[in-house]
């Protein structure tokens, strides 16, 4: 998709979400729970971009992995989460994860609560890609089956990225075909490195390669640092979302652009989370050490690769400062909102985006217009 494309489409969405908006406001109540906005609020409709599920099956596996490999980074919150004895925040964790799978009820309940109207739905991480290849291929296929259920079942509650197994990259393109063509699946999902690699890799290409041609977005989520990087992270507990996350997946984003390897992939949609996991912030001093006439891989200035090729999403990052600033640094057309369910808490995740001191044109995009484009989820 070329930025012409994106431009043409954020500025027809931005003018639709204002017709929108006039609709609401004259229709008043809409007869859902969800139109009613506290404090009088104006109503948005509110598609959340990072949205977390897990499966028994995968839940399961990964309760076998923290009884067999401790030496793995990133083992203690999976063992809060999936092992047998868990203290109350890895137990909430897990029932939020394995809500949708023992009652759908109970997570629209919490996204009614709070004027949510649509999760877009995706594998917790780290997916399917711990486990050996032929377990991954099989349980990525449950999990995208049970995903489609859901979305077939509420689909203007939940949309969905697919899971696939890079362990198999010649599976993993099968499955992310069947994902988009017979299951209807909004994109990808893949939490960052696969047994310590990372997809610049030649071995990866033909899954970036599926996932621009069936024009789907791949949406890096993170996952504790690779072995390579992980050491300074582990005496403090920073592995996880507190620290190690943001610098993982960062880093597996700025190996795309400093590679050239998105010279091969140029309408490729790549999704960070988390505000960008940094990169934002270190464009400016990207291009300054990375340009190509250093003599480097990239062709272009990263900073082009960063505007051409990626959204980034609110996840986890309630900051109206960050926010601000990425709207200016790299346009609103760019920005999605999410809440990061169950891991962040729905009711502060709605509040920052509602009081957020941005336009109301901007905060439409933001809230569901770009989500809509670039997942092609239906405008409701
Ligand atoms: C946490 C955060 C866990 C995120 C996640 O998946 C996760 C956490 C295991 O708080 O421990 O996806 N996150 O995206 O920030
Ligand atoms: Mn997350």
């Amino acid at each position: 998709m070329s930025i012409n494309r994106r431009t043409l489409l954020g500025a027809f969405s931005a003018a639709a979400a204002g017709l929108a908006g006039l609709g609401n406001a004259a229709m008043g109540v809409a007869g859902s729970a969800r139109a009613q906005e506290a404090g009088g609020r104006r109503n948005y409709r509110r598609i959340a971009t990072e949205e977390a599920f897990s499966i028994p099956e995968v839940a399961e596996a990964l309760g076998h992995i923290t009884r067999t490999a401790w030496d793995v980074p990133g083992m203690r919150l999976l063992d809060m989460i999936y092992g047998e004895e868990r203290p109350p925040l890895g137990q909430r964790f897990r029932s939020g994860l394995l809500d949708l799978a023992a009652n759908p009820a109970d997570r629209l309940q919490t996204m009614d609560a709070h004027g949510v109207d649509m999760h877009l739905l995706s594998l917790t991480s780290p997916g399917v890609q711990m486990f050996d290849a032929d377990t991954a291929v099989s349980l990525a296929r449950v999990a995208n089956d049970r995903l489609a259920d859901w979305v077939r079942q509420y689909p203007d509650r939940f949309a969905g990225l697919a899971t696939f197994a890079p362990q198999d990259p010649e599976r993993a393109v099968q499955e992310m075909e069947r994902a988009v063509n017979t299951l209807g699946l909004n994109g990808f999902v893949v939490n960052s490195h696969t047994n310590d690699e990372y997809l610049d890799e030649r071995k990866y290409w033909p899954i970036l390669e599926a996932a621009e041609a069936l024009n789907a977005p791949l949406y890096i989520h993170p996952r504790a640092p690779s072995a390579g990087m992980v050491a300074p992270f582990q005496d403090y507990n920073l592995t996880g979302a507190v620290w190690g996350y943001g610098m993982e997946t960062g880093t597996h984003a700025v190996r795309l652009m400093m590679s050239g390897v998105l010279d091969q992939f140029p309408d490729l949609t790549v999704v960070l989370g988390h505000m960008g996991e940094a990169v934002p912030f270190w464009l400016w001093r990207l291009d300054f050490m990375g340009a190509p006439s250093r003599g480097r891989a990239n062709k272009r200035l990263p900073s082009a690769y960063f505007d051409r090729n990626f959204m980034i999403t609110t996840s986890g990052v309630e900051d109206p400062i960050a926010l601000r600033y990425c709207i200016e640094k790299i346009g609103a057309d760019r920005i999605m909102w999410a809440i990061d369910y169950p891991y962040q808490t729905t009711e502060p995740a709605v509040r920052f985006m509602n009081e957020a001191p941005i336009s109301e044109k901007n905060k439409a995009a933001i809230f569901h217009g770009n989500a809509e484009r670039v997942f092609g989820i239906k405008a409701a």
